[in-house]
């Protein structure tokens, strides 16, 4: 068995059934995640779009894995895949995007999977669930903890 390493994980939705598509995240993170914690829901205004897009639902899940960061990098994207989420520019309005925060206190720039989410200390859409659900996470980076990043977002 590999070692535990506690995740967290962002989730958005501003395409099509919304709740539905961050409801069906949820249930697929539970089948790989261990001891999970999901956050509510929060409606939020689009960040550093260039054009107007609707409003997103999101929201943060916490859990243990075994998997290698890599690994659960392609198990979210499978499950992004399986709500046909498309890629046709970037931050394009998606049915359903989860992103990789924290993974343990691993610092990893690899190409694709960069950890911890280089621009998460700045969104309130990432901290605000985060901070829900788990304030005491630390971020490996700064060494500031969840609740901290969020007073200062
Ligand atoms: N995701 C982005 C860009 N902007 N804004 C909000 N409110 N929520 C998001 O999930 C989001 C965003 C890129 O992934
Ligand atoms: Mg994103
Ligand atoms: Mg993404």
């Amino acid at each position: 068995m590999g070692k535990l390493v506690v995740a967290a994980i962002s989730l958005g939705s501003n395409l099509g059934d919304r709740r539905g598509h961050l409801d069906f995240a949820v249930s697929e993170l539970r089948t790989f995640l261990g001891h999970p914690r999901v956050s509510t829901y929060y409606e939020t205004e689009p960040v550093g779009t260039s054009v107007v897009q609707p409003l997103f639902l999101n929201a943060a899940a916490v859990g243990e894995t075994t998997l290698s960061a890599r690994d659960l990098l392609n198990a979210l994207r499978a499950v992004e895949d399986a709500r046909q989420r498309q890629r046709p520019y970037p931050n394009a309005p998606r049915t359903l995007d989860l992103d990789l925060i924290l993974f343990g206190d691993s610092v990893i720039e690899e190409a694709g999977l960069v950890v911890p989410h280089p621009r998460f200390r700045e969104r309130r859409f990432v901290l605000e669930p985060l901070a829900e659900i788990a304030p005491d996470l630390i971020d490996p980076r700064t060494g500031a903890s969840i609740a901290d990043l969020r007073k200062n977002a």
